[in-house]
């Protein structure tokens, strides 16, 4: 049986995170804890860009540009969807969920690491708050990923 873990080590890699403003004080909470991650597992601080974008709408379009861009091992997606009163929520939420298909499409990993919450409050506590910081989590999928598929064979063409 041939076993491929993606090692977590960052060292090497070229990172780019991509976070929307809205909700910032969240969202820069994620973008911390994105950063964070990725120099405690050895991504030097000039292999990391950072985009910001209005709001998690945006973020798909400008993450396949930098997938796209060949410039990059991974994209981390960072952003911060508050339900509140109107069906505004689940427009923008599905357009961030859009990442995925950046991902299938460029073969560039992109990690999910937008907040869809009920409340305000619910996305502080997943921002560096009691349930951990999901922009640190998001970080380091992406390292996994970005090593397992270095890892496994090349697509022909
Ligand atoms: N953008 C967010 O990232 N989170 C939200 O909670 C949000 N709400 O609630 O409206 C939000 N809206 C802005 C949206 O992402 C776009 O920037 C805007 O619609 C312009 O295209």
């Amino acid at each position: 049986m041939h076993v491929h873990n993606g090692s977590l080590d960052g060292a090497g890699l070229r990172v780019a995170l991509v976070a929307g403003r809205f909700n910032e004080l969240v969202v820069e909470r994620l973008v911390a804890g994105a950063a964070d991650c990725l120099r405690r597992h050895g991504v030097a601080d000039d292999d990391i860009t950072l985009a910001w974008v209005p709001g998690s709408f945006e973020i798909p379009v400008v993450a396949r540009r930098l997938a796209a861009s060949g410039r990059f091992d991974a994209v981390v997606t960072l952003g911060a969807v508050v339900r509140g009163q109107t069906a505004h929520f689940d427009y923008v939420a599905g357009q961030a969920a859009q990442v995925g298909r950046v991902a299938d499409e460029t073969g560039v990993p992109v990690a999910f690491g937008v907040l869809t919450t009920e409340t305000f409050e619910q996305a502080v506590e997943r921002a560096g708050g009691k349930l951990g910081n999901k922009g640190w989590d998001a970080a380091l999928a992406a390292i996994e990923t970005a090593r397992l598929l270095a890892d496994l064979p090349k697509p022909t063409d």
